[in-house]
C-alpha cells in the first residue's frame, strides 16, 4: 500500500490556503499548516472548518520555526502561501514586505533543504501577475506568458520577484522540484474584504439589505483577469504532479476594469446606475498603479490539462450572492 502523501501549506489562514486545504482533503492528504501569531483570530475558524488541519506555529520570518515545521509535518509537498499579500498595504510597509514576501521564500527554501538530504520535496511558491506590472510597452498582445518581461510596480512586486528568481535558483543550483506559479487575480467567497472585488460585493449586499448606503474606492479604471480561487488551486496542485519542474502562468485570457465588475454586482440586486452608490477616496489610491494585466494561460491548458471553470459574470454572481447571505444573517 502505498504512503499517505503529506503536504505542509503556508497562509493556511489566507483565501487560498482554505480552498487548497480542502482540495488536497478530498484527495487524501494529511494535512499541515503554519499559523503564525500567539492569539491569531483565524485561529479558531481554521480549526472550527478544517479540523482534519493539524496547524504548526511559525513564521515565515523565523528560520528555525520552519525547519522544526518541516521536521514535524515531513512532508512530500510545501505550497508557499504566505505572504503579505496586499499590494496597497505593501507601500505602507516595505521593510515587512521584504522580510515575508522576499526573504520568506528563501527561509522556507533553506528549511526544506536543511531537512531534507534526499531531495525528495516538492515545493510551489505562489508567484502573481504583479510581477509583469502592465504599461503599455511591456504588454503583448495576447496576454503575459511564462516568458514575458517583469516590470513590478510596487514593493510587493519587487519582492515576489525576489521570491520567483529564488525559487528558479534552487531548482537549477540543487536540481530541487520548485516551481512557480504565476498566478493572475483570482477572488471568490474566501477574499479577504480589503481586496477591491470582496470589499465590492460585500458593500452591494448591505446596500441591498439597507446597512449602509454607499461604497468608498480608488481607482476604477485598471483593468484585471479575474478567475476563481477554487479553479486556481487545482492548478497549483497540478504543478506538482508533473514529471519536470516548470513555471506556468493560470489565468481566465480575459480583462475587465473595476467599473465592469460595479456593473455586475449592482445588477445581481437589481441597480442598473451604481455611481451614485459609489464614491472615490484619494486613501485608495496607489503610489504606482498596474493599469492592465492580461495573461494567456496556453501552456498551462496545454500541459496541465487546467482551466478556469467559472467566468467573469459567474464570479460575481457568487460572491454578491454569498454576500448577501452572509449579511442577512446579521440583521
Ligand atoms: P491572503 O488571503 O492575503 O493570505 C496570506 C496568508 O499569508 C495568510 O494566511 C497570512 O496569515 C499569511 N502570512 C502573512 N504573514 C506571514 C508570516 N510572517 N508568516 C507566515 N504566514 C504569514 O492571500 P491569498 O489571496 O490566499 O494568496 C495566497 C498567495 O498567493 C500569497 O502569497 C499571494 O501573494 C499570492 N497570490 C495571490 C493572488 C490572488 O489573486 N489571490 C494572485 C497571485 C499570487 P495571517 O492570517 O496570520 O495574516
Ligand atoms: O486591487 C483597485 C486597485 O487590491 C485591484 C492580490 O491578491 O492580485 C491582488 O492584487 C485593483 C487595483 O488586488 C480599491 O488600485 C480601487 O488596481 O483587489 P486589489 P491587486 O492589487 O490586483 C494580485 C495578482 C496579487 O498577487 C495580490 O496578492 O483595484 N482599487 N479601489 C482598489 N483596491 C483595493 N484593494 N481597495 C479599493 O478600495
Amino acid at each position: 500500500m502505498s504512503e499517505v502523501k503529506r503536504a505542509l501549506i503556508t497562509g493556511i489562514t489566507g483565501q487560498d490556503g482554505g480552498h487548497l486545504a480542502a482540495l488536497l482533503h478530498e484527495k487524501g492528504y494529511e494535512i499541515y499548516g503554519i499559523i503564525r501569531g500567539q492569539h491569531n483570530p483565524k485561529r479558531e475558524a481554521v480549526i472550527s472548518e478544517f479540523p482534519y488541519v493539524t496547524l504548526i506555529d511559525a513564521d515565515l520570518t523565523d528560520q528555525s520555526s520552519l525547519i522544526r515545521a518541516m521536521q514535524t509535518a515531513r512532508p512530500h509537498e510545501v505550497y508557499n502561501l504566505g505572504a503579505i499579500s496586499h499590494v496597497g498595504y505593501s507601500f505602507k510597509d516595505p521593510m515587512l514586505t521584504n522580510d515575508v514576501t522576499a526573504k520568506g521564500v528563501l527561509n522556507m527554501l533553506e528549511a526544506i533543504r536543511l531537512t531534507d538530504p534526499e531531495n525528495t520535496v516538492r515545493f510551489y511558491q505562489a508567484s502573481t501577475s504583479e510581477m509583469f506590472g502592465g504599461l503599455e510597452y511591456n504588454r503583448p498582445e495576447k496576454g503575459y506568458t511564462e516568458e514575458s518581461a517583469f516590470h513590478p510596480r510596487s514593493p510587493y512586486g519587487v519582492a515576489k520577484l525576489y521570491g520567483h528568481w529564488i525559487t528558479q535558483n534552487y531548482r537549477e543550483s540543487y536540481d530541487m522540484f520548485a516551481v512557480s506559479g504565476i498566478l493572475f487575480n483570482h477572488e471568490g467567497d474566501r477574499r479577504g474584504v480589503e481586496f477591491v472585488t470582496r470589499k465590492i460585493t460585500n458593500a452591494v449586499a448591505r446596500i441591498k439589505l439597507g446597512l449602509q448606503d454607499h461604497i468608498e474606492l480608488g481607482d476604477l479604471w485598471p483593468k484585471r483577469d479575474w478567475g476563481y480561487a477554487g479553479d486556481y488551486v487545482e492548478g497549483m496542485w497540478r504543478m506538482l504532479q508533473q514529471d519536470q519542474p516548470k513555471d506556468y502562468v493560470l489565468a481566465t485570457g480575459e480583462t475587465h476594469s473595476i467599473e465592469e465588475f460595479l456593473d455586475l454586482a449592482f445588477k445581481e440586486i437589481g441597480i442598473e446606475d451604481w455611481k451614485p452608490y459609489v464614491k472615490q477616496n484619494p486613501a485608495f489610491m496607489r503610489p504606482a498603479e498596474v493599469d492592465l494585466l492580461l495573461g494567456d494561460p496556453t501552456k498551462a491548458e496545454t500541459e496541465l490539462g487546467w482551466k478556469r471553470k467559472v467566468d467573469f459574470p459567474g464570479l460575481v454572481k457568487l460572491m454578491v450572492q454569498h454576500d448577501l447571505a452572509v449579511e442577512s444573517k446579521k440583521i
